[in-house]
Order: C-alpha cells, then sequence, then structure tokens
C-alpha cells in the first residue's frame, strides 16, 4: 500500500531543536511525533544508557521491528540525531538541522552537559557529522539541510516543511 501521508525524518546534533521543531509540526499537520529516544525507552529496545550521547544505546534492529508497521503507514516526523539506520524506502524527506557553534554551547550549556560531552556534540556538528550520513544514505534530492539559530528560523523552517507536507500530500491524493 503506498503511503497517503509522508514520512519524514528531523536528525541533527543534540541541542539543534529536533524536539521543538517536531512539536511545532504535529500542531500544524496531522503528522505525528516519533521520538527513537521515546520508543528506544518504552518498548526496552537499547541496551542502557550512553552518557556522553545522553541517549540511549539503541539496538536499531529492534528500533526498526518496532516502529515498522507504524511507519510503513505513513505520517511520522522521525526525531533522532541518527538517520542511516532508517530503510530508504520509508523516508520521503530528511531534515538536518544546523546549528552554529556559540548557539549550540549555550544550549547544551543550559543543559548542563559535561564539557566533554559538549566538545563532542560541538566538534560533532562542525564536522557535520550528521550531514553527511543523510548524504550518504539517502538520494541527494530527499536531504534538506536548514538553519536552526534563532525562533525566525525555527518558524520560517516549520512553514517549509508544512508546504512541503502539503504539496508532496496533494501530488500523492491527486
Ligand atoms: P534537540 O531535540 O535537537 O536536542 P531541542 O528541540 O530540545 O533540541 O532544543 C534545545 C533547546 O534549544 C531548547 O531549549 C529549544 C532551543 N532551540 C532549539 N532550536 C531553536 C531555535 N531555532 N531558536 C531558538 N531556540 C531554539
Amino acid at each position: 500500500m503506498p503511503r497517503t501521508k509522508p514520512n519524514i525524518i528531523i536528525t541533527g546534533t543534540p541541542g539543534v531543536g529536533k524536539t521543538t521543531l517536531c512539536e511545532s509540526l504535529t500542531g500544524t499537520t496531522d503528522l505525528k511525533h516519533l521520538a527513537i529516544n521515546r520508543v528506544a525507552k518504552e518498548r526496552e529496545c537499547h541496551a542502557g544508557w550512553d552518557d556522553a550521547l545522553n541517549s540511549w544505546v539503541v539496538d536499531e534492529d529492534k528500533i526498526l521491528d518496532a516502529i515498522e508497521n507504524e511507519v510503513r503507514q505513513g505520517g511520522y516526523l522521525i526525531d533522532w540525531h541518527a538517520c542511516d539506520l532508517f530503510p530508504e524506502s520509508w523516508i520521503d524527506l530528511v531534515i538536518v538541522l544546523r546549528s552554529n557553534s556559540t548557539t549550540l554551547y549555550d544550549r547544551l550549556k543550559a543543559r548542563n552537559y559535561p564539557e566533554q560531552k559538549l566538545q563532542e556534540n560541538m566538534d560533532a556538528e562542525i564536522m557535520e557529522v550528521l550531514l553527511d550520513e543523510a548524504r550518504e544514505a539517502f538520494q541527494a534530492e530527499l536531504v534538506v539541510e536548514l538553519q536552526s539559530n534563532t525562533s525566525e528560523d525555527m518558524e520560517g523552517n516549520a512553514s517549509r516543511i508544512e508546504t512541503w507536507v502539503g504539496q508532496w500530500t496533494h501530488e500523492r491524493c491527486h
């Protein structure tokens, strides 16, 4: 069965604004927020807690098994700091959120990240680790990089994605 609603991965380094963007989009589109951190915890698809990443060490096979039936139907915002585990056939768009160093530093500092963990995440952002991962795992036209430094960026990104969802749905259903 082809999807009648798209699946969108919202990815990026911790602190770039994935959760905030997904929560905003759940109010304005009929897509649901699928936070992989929450799935990992609630459905026990993990092998413990990684302090450095501030997240569960997910068991990728278990995660995919846990979400497959839902995600195949379409209509999900998949929120995770990795994207290459998801099969390309499930995904219609990959958004990679980006933040500049000083902004990200302040956000992670506000979360009381220890210095080493903060530095690791800053390095990953500067080195464009998540953007590279997305570009390696998905066709170029699926991957969109968006800046997420200010609340204007956040609003602009949300409205751009809403428009995209509307167009995708229109094209599929007409
Ligand atoms: P993530 O889910 O990627 O870890 P988040 O949505 O929890 O990030 O955001 C971390 C903090 O930064 C949170 O206090 C909201 C703020 N923030 C994120 N993106 C922002 C933006 N574009 N403008 C202003 N604040 C932002």
